[in-house]
């Protein structure tokens, strides 16, 4: 329980994406396995736009050590085939915001994917 910074056990018990996981929160999942969820962006910036999360809890990308290797290749790897079944692999964007700054609200790391409409960069 020590690992990843885990400030408290009440983050486990109080983060939200550890109880959408659960499933004691609705989400609109695209995405399930063991390791990985991926479900639909409550406020959606992008037509195409996911959140890909370990179910297991991390706080942020600040937090990973080399025990979370396995988990955000897959991580990464989900979001890179669901551009392409949700059809944005013409473009798209993976932002994982890390720290308040970054504008990280959910302190439960997650990648963003983004896509089906033209994306500026630098982003604000
Ligand atoms: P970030 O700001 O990078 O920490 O992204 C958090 C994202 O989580 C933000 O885009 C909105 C989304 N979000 C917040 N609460 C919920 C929720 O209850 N359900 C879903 N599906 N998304 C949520």
């Amino acid at each position: 329980m020590a690992r990843n910074n885990l400030r408290e056990v009440g983050d486990l018990n109080d983060c939200l994406f550890c109880k959408i996981a659960r499933k004691e929160i609705p989400a609109d999942i695209v995405y399930e396995d063991d390791d990985v969820l991926a479900f639909r962006d409550i406020r959606p910036q992008a037509p195409v736009h996911v959140l890909v999360i370990p179910k297991r809890h991390i706080a942020s990308l600040a937090d990973l050590t080399q025990e979370d290797k396995d988990v955000m290749g897959h991580v990464t790897l989900v979001a890179s085939r669901l551009a392409r079944d949700l059809g944005v692999s013409e473009g798209y964007r993976v932002v994982i915001n890390c720290g308040k700054d970054a504008g990280q609200s959910v302190f439960h790391i997650h990648m963003h994917l983004l896509g089906g409409r033209s994306l500026g960069w630098p982003p604000g």
